[in-house]
C-alpha cells in the first residue's frame, strides 16, 4: 500500500472509533447502583385525557348523552359509553382516534412541574411510560410532540411507548390504571395508583398506595423508595 491510502485508512479507523465511543458513552450511565427510576404515566397522570375527551365528544356529538366526569366509572371510557347505548362506544373511540386529540390535551395541575422537579433530583431517573392506542396514525407522534411542548426537548430521551408496562423495569410506576397487567407476572416496580375520576370510587386497597394528585406528597413517595 502506498502512503496516501494508508493514511486515509488510519483516519477512517480512528474517527469511526471516536464516533462509536461517543455514541456509546452518551447512552451509558456511570453508576446505576443507587439511582431511583420513576416511571410516570401520561394520560390521566400528566395529560388530561378524560377532560379532553369529554370536551371534544360534546363538541362532535352535541345531541348525544354523555357521562360527566363525576359519573365516570371504570378505566375504559368506551365501555361505559357502550353500556349507555351500544353505538356510543364507536362514537367515543372516534374522539381519541382523531387528529390533534392527544397533542391538544391540557396538562393536569402540577404534573409537568412535578416531573421537571423530580428529573432534576439527585440520583433520580424519570421516564414517561405511556401506552399508545392501536390506531397509530396520530397518537404516537402527538405523544412525542406533547412531551416536547410541555416538558422540553430534553425529555424526548425519556419516553417509553409500550402496550405492556410490566416488561419495563423501575422502582415506581405512577399510573391511573388500577390493574396493570402484561406478560411479566412480577414487575419490578411498585404501582402507585394516581387518583382519577374513573378510579376514585374504588374501595381502598391496602396493598396499593395512592397519589391523590400532584399536590399530594410525591416527594415523600420517592424518598420512601430510597430507604
Ligand atoms: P395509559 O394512560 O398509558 O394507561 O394509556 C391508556 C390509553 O388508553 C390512553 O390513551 C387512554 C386510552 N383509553 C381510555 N379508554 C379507552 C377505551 O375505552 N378504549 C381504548 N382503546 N383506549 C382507551
Ligand atoms: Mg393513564
Amino acid at each position: 500500500m502506498t502512503l496516501l491510502p494508508r493514511i486515509v485508512k488510519w483516519v477512517e479507523r480512528s474517527t469511526s472509533s471516536i464516533y462509536f465511543r461517543n455514541r456509546c458513552s452518551a447512552n451509558m450511565s456511570t453508576n446505576n447502583k443507587r439511582r431511583l427510576r420513576v416511571l410516570v404515566d401520561m394520560d390521566g397522570v400528566i395529560a388530561d385525557f378524560e377532560g379532553g375527551f369529554l370536551k371534544k365528544y360534546k363538541q362532535k356529538f352535541p345531541n348525544e348523552p354523555f357521562v360527566s366526569l363525576e359519573d365516570r366509572r371504570g378505566f375504559w371510557v368506551s365501555t361505559q359509553y357502550g353500556d349507555m347505548r351500544s353505538d356510543l362506544c364507536e362514537k367515543a373511540i372516534s374522539i381519541w382516534e382523531s387528529k390533534n386529540f392527544f397533542i391538544e390535551l391540557e396538562p393536569l395541575p402540577g404534573g409537568v412541574e412535578a416531573v421537571k422537579e423530580m428529573s432534576k433530583m439527585e440520583n433520580t431517573d424519570v421516564f414517561i411510560c405511556t401506552s399508545p392506542i392501536k390506531h397509530y396514525s396520530y397518537c404516537p407522534y402527538e405523544k412525542y410532540a406533547w412531551i416536547e411542548k410541555h416538558l422540553g426537548p430534553e425529555f424526548l430521551e425519556q419516553i417509553i411507548l409500550t402496550r405492556d408496562k410490566t416488561i419495563v423495569t423501575g422502582d415506581l410506576l405512577i399510573d391511573d390504571k388500577p390493574d396493570i397487567l402484561g406478560v411479566e407476572p412480577s414487575p419490578s416496580w411498585e404501582h402507585v395508583l394516581f387518583t382519577a375520576c374513573h378510579n376514585k370510587h374504588l374501595p381502598p386497597n391496602p396493598s396499593q398506595r395512592r397519589l391523590l394528585s400532584w399536590a399530594d406528597d410525591w416527594r415523600g413517595l420517592l424518598e420512601s423508595k430510597r430507604q
